[in-house]
């Protein structure tokens, strides 16, 4: 018989899944989210394990851990996870949560702000279903960053924070296409790789986790560009990468390209669009805003039999 069990609801934004962990989670204290996050990661990694491995999860799978919030005024906290970590912040997992949320009838249409270990977001639940998520403040830390990829020669691309750290690379590699699927993750993972063996960092040494490429949308009439972003486990985003397109909007802003308040509509390697803006802040800050859609997909209660070998997942 199961001493644990899980509930957890499922949804996609555009074409991203989130698993929100609703009920069942370790006691992680009430302590800040960061605090948190660095216990659950430390002494309750099965948590995540089971919820994104197989045979539950998949690689794509991102987890997000409903708890109570820290912050004032937020409506919960939450910690994101994948397939190999946590994740600092996710904007299709905040999508997905809100949806999750006013699935469960905890939330209405409006804005409500939502506690995470890299600070506070507001997730604004539109009526016609989409949601806007303001970020964290974002920024470009380098431009035009060249670094040796074995197979794939020197790549260059800008460093930029937005909500988790990115290397973003425009018109180089191959082309973004869906049947280039397995060059497209090739030459993205090698470029991760060497930029860790080349010592390129983030602040505070953070690692380089997500690395994005961009090239020309399929249809100019519905987005600006298009992307493919490979995440911390090898896997791709399947949704346009809403914090991948707020460290977009922050290079966009520091060169003049984009002015504050002006729409830029990403698509993804789907074609799915996640549109954002943003506004100005001190020192070259932004805070981005970036909206998409999601939609529950189902829920799931999940037992854990002590003689099953796999109940904790398969380790990656
Ligand atoms: O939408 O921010 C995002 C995200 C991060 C990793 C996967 N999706």
């Amino acid at each position: 018989m199961s001493t644990i069990a899980l509930k957890v609801i499922d949804s996609h934004a555009e074409g991203e899944p989130t698993r929100v962990v609703v009920e069942g989670g370790p006691d992680l204290g009430n302590g800040p989210m960061s605090e948190r996050a660095a216990l659950l990661q430390r002494d309750h990694d099965w948590l995540r394990s089971s919820v994104c491995n197989e045979p539950r999860g998949h690689e794509a799978m991102v987890g997000a851990l409903l708890c109570e919030a820290y912050e004032a005024d937020c409506i919960c906290g939450v910690i994101f996870f994948n397939n190999v970590s946590n994740l600092n912040m996710c904007i299709h997992g905040t999508i997905g949560l809100t949806v999750t949320l006013a699935h469960l009838g905890k939330i209405q249409i409006g804005s409500h702000r939502i506690d995470t270990p890299v600070g506070v977001v507001t997730a604004t639940l539109h009526p016609d279903g989409s949601v806007e998520v303001a970020n964290v403040p974002s920024r470009r830390k380098a431009k035009d960053v060249s670094v040796e990829v074995p197979t794939w020669g020197v790549v260059t691309g800008d460093i930029a924070w937005g909500g988790n750290w990115f290397f973003l690379i425009q018109g180089q590699g191959p082309e973004i296409k869906f049947k280039n699927l397995d060059d497209l993750t090739d030459f993205t993972w090698k470029v991760r790789l060497a930029l860790e063996a080349s010592g390129i960092t983030g602040d505070d040494g953070m690692c380089i986790d997500h690395i994005e490429t961009f090239g020309p949308p399929v249809d100019p009439a519905l987005a600006e560009s298009r992307n493919f972003v490979l995440c911390p486990g090898r896997a791709y985003d399947r949704s346009p990468c809403g914090t991948g397109t707020s460290a977009k909007l922050a290079c966009l802003a520091a060169d003049g390209d984009l002015a504050p308040g002006q729409i830029w509509r990403q698509a993804g390697i789907l074609n799915s669009v996640f549109s954002g803006t943003y506004s100005e802040l001190p020192d070259g800050w932004i805070l981005p805003r970036v909206t998409g859609r999601a939609w529950v997909t189902g829920e799931s209660t999940y037992y854990f039999h002590p003689e099953d070998p796999f109940r904790f997942g398969i380790p990656m």
